[in-house]
């Protein structure tokens, strides 16, 4: 049975260069559909029953660009068995902040550590094994441009996709935003399959405008879900999605420090 691979990850991250290693001359190319924003697919060379899906570089799952809106409508709806996350290793701080994201879906995922290269010539470090653990998801370490880690990362992918395995995201928000999220669940429980309930939760905490649509909720409970998050940021003095933001970034640092080491400060950019 046919099998669908998407490749996440930021602009510039390596996913043509992998997209272009793993399918070769088997691509095609499109526009996702209704906008000016660029469709990849091929198949695996080794094995024309994988379809690697390429999608936009972005930032971050929000709403607020095409390439966001294609990517996360194409997760969320068209449902690959797997995702690759391209995270590039030498630039790891600011990749992690879509990765953290990626893992809330609650769909297998692999985070391909993409100039892997780059970081060992520096001769800085990054424990795998334990950004594994801490993200709750799979960890290959990849150069895309010498070819090495993709098939892995592929293989690790279709393992995880043959046993329905989602990530298991250990990031939690403040006990606070933990509830405000439970409260939001049980509010939208039954609109939604559960496997992506976390990531709705915090969409409909942070006003995402197409989220809310898309559940089309009922006045009364917009209403109470409007209540949900105003008690929360009263409590934070801030505006629900700076408070998600925040604490991502937090989360994200620690990760940073218990995982990553480096040789000469300043050469591997944690920014
Ligand atoms: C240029 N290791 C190293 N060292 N470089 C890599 C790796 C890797 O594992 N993977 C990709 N690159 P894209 P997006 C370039 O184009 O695949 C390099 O946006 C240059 N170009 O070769 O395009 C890759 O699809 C001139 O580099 O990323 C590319 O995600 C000088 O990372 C860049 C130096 O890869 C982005 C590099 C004219």
């Amino acid at each position: 049975m046919a099998v669908t691979i998407a490749l996440a990850g930021n602009p510039n991250s390596g996913k043509t260069t992998m997209f272009n290693d793993l399918t070769g001359s088997s691509q095609r190319v499109g526009n996702w559909p209704g906008v000016t924003v660029e469709k990849k697919d091929g198949k695996l060379k080794t094995d024309k029953n994988v379809i690697i899906q390429d999608l936009p570089g972005i930032y971050s799952l929000s709403p607020y660009t095409m390439e966001e809106v294609v990517t996360r409508n194409y997760l969320i709806k068209e449902k690959p068995d797997a995702i690759i996350d391209i995270v590039d290793a030498s630039n790891i701080e600011r990749n992690l902040y879509l990765t953290t994201q990626l893992t809330e879906l609650g769909m297998p995922v692999v985070v391909a550590l993409n100039m892997i290269d780059v970081v060992q010539k520096n001769g800085d470090t990054i424990d795998t094994k334990k950004l594994g653990k801490m993200l709750g998801c799979e960890v290959v370490e990849t150069s895309a441009i010498k070819g090495t880690g993709s098939r892995e990362a592929v293989q690790a992918a279709r393992t995880l996709a043959s046993k329905k395995a989602g990530s298991d995201p250990k990031h939690t928000f403040s006990a606070d935003v933990e509830k405000s999220l439970e409260e939001i669940s049980d509010l939208i429980r039954g609109k939604i399959p559960s496997d992506n309930m976390r990531w709705y939760s915090i969409k409909v905490f942070e006003r995402d405008k197409e989220v809310i649509k898309e559940l089309s909720l009922d006045k009364n409970t917009r209403e109470k879900a409007e209540g949900i998050i105003k008690a929360c940021e009263e409590k934070y003095d801030d505006d629900s999605e700076s408070i998600i933001t925040n604490e991502r970034y937090n989360y994200i640092s620690q990760v940073i420090q218990a995982c990553v080491t480096i040789k000469n400060k300043g050469s591997l950019s944690t920014s």
